[in-house]
């Protein structure tokens, strides 16, 4: 037995073609329909095209990630029914299509979030960050977020000034785009102004009614996932603590553990991320896979390293605050225990989650999606998939 090696595809945009990830080994891919506006139902036309192609490459369409969740599901306002309704459908036509496993995330308005996407690494590579200074300035300074200085010390906004003073204004600039114009994969992108109101739409959702929107929306959907035999994953938030003044609420064990029970169908799941739960280190990552394990349907694996600010960047995949081993070994076992308890769901497919900017993709004329470089990936998966069979020789059948 093994885990699923896949890999995120873009689509026919995406830099690193299909037969390039053919060659990196993964056999899976991880995708979705990003051309189609969010909120519309994903046709049976428009997926089987997708798959045609991914199929042709030799290749196959593993997991679908992620169909976007509207705005007005999160908040449960203006036509958030219809958005639901739309939701279930392009769930239904994915399940007719045999594509089995969606993931999706519930963060208000942006999804992940970094301030640097080039940060230097020891080694001469360039890797993700999020600077704990750069990002108060950020909404202290730039946005002018009012609450925000609430949120932070006396010392950190000074620290924060001294940061901005210095910065010029070109890096100024690049920490806009970075916070607000959408990271790959994000689905929406911001002018200040734009991202200003919609943080304005968030003012009477706190922590519970954000809870109670996701509770939700998992019970409306998850029914007809069953039916339709797709597992659902959510990811985590990324970083997994508030921000903004935003709420988020799938950022600990125990916020997996509430979404879980909220409904108790195995199609109510859990995409496992590493990178993101593993920012917290307050966050046992192997006793999570054991406990919540049954639950997962898919996996990210990547490693951060904390600071002492709170800043994160992301390390190579073997080498952050992230028990890789353990994670590894927990999930082969989880796998094993699956195939003794007769379940069918063996295929856990697992992604490389980004990787470094390194080699030939430091180039400044190539082309590539932060975090989603071929080569930082390829190295990803090589010590991955390394790491797997070194465990997997050793564990007693
Ligand atoms: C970042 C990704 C996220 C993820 C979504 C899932 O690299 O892991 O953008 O795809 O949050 O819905």
């Amino acid at each position: 037995m093994a885990l699923e090696q896949t890999w995120r595809w873009f689509g026919p945009n995406d830099p690193v073609s299909l037969p390039d990830i053919r060659q990196a080994g993964a056999t899976g891919i991880v995708t979705a329909l990003h051309h189609i506006p969010n909120g519309q139902v994903w046709s049976r036309e428009e997926i089987k095209e997708r798959i045609t192609s991914v199929e042709k490459a030799g290749l196959s369409w593993s997991v679908v990630e992620s169909i976007p969740v509207h705005e007005a599901i999160k908040t449960r306002t203006g036509n958030f029914k219809t958005y639901i309704d739309n939701y279930k459908e392009s769930i239904v036509n994915l399940g007719k299509s045999g594509i089995d496993t969606v993931c999706y995330n519930f963060m208000p308005v942006l999804d992940w979030t970094r301030t640097d996407l080039d940060a230097p690494m020891p080694d001469g590579s360039t890797g993700l960050r999020f600077d704990a200074t750069q990002f108060a300035a950020f909404e202290l300074y730039m946005l002018e977020r009012p609450e925000a200085r609430q949120h932070y010390t006396e010392a950190e906004q000074q620290k924060a000034r001294a940061w901005l003073d210095k910065a010029g204004d070109e890096l100024v600039q690049r920490l806009v785009r970075n916070v607000i114009a959408g990271l790959p994969g994000s689905e929406e992108s911001f002018t200040i102004e734009e991202f200003r109101e919609v943080l304005a739409t968030y003012k009477h959702i706190g922590d519970a009614e954000l809870r109670s929107h996701l509770y939700q929306f998992i019970n409306e959907i998850a029914p007809v996932a069953r039916e339709a035999g797709v597992r659902l994953s959510i990811h985590p938030d990324d970083p997994p603590y508030p921000i903004l003044g935003l709420p988020r609420v799938v950022s600990t064990e125990q916020d997996a553990r509430a979404l879980l029970d909220s409904c108790n169908l195995p199609e109510n799941g859990l995409c496992f991320c590493t990178g993101s739960y593993g920012v917290r280190a307050d966050n046992d990552l192997v006793g999570m896979v054991e406990r919540l394990g049954d639950r997962v349907h898919f996996i990210h694996l990547r490693a951060t390293r904390r600071e002492e600010d709170g800043s994160f960047y992301e390390a190579d995949h073997l080498h952050g605050d992230v028990d890789m081993y353990g994670v590894m070994k927990a999930l082969l076992n989880e796998q094993k225990r699956r195939k003794q308890q007769g379940r069918t769901d063996l295929r856990l497919p697992f992604r490389p989650d980004h990787g470094h900017r390194m080699l030939d993709d430091l180039n400044a004329t190539k082309r590539i999606n932060p975090g989603y470089t071929a080569i930082g990936r390829l190295r990803g998966l090589a010590e991955l998939r390394g790491l797997e069979m070194g465990i997997e020789r050793t564990m007693i059948e």
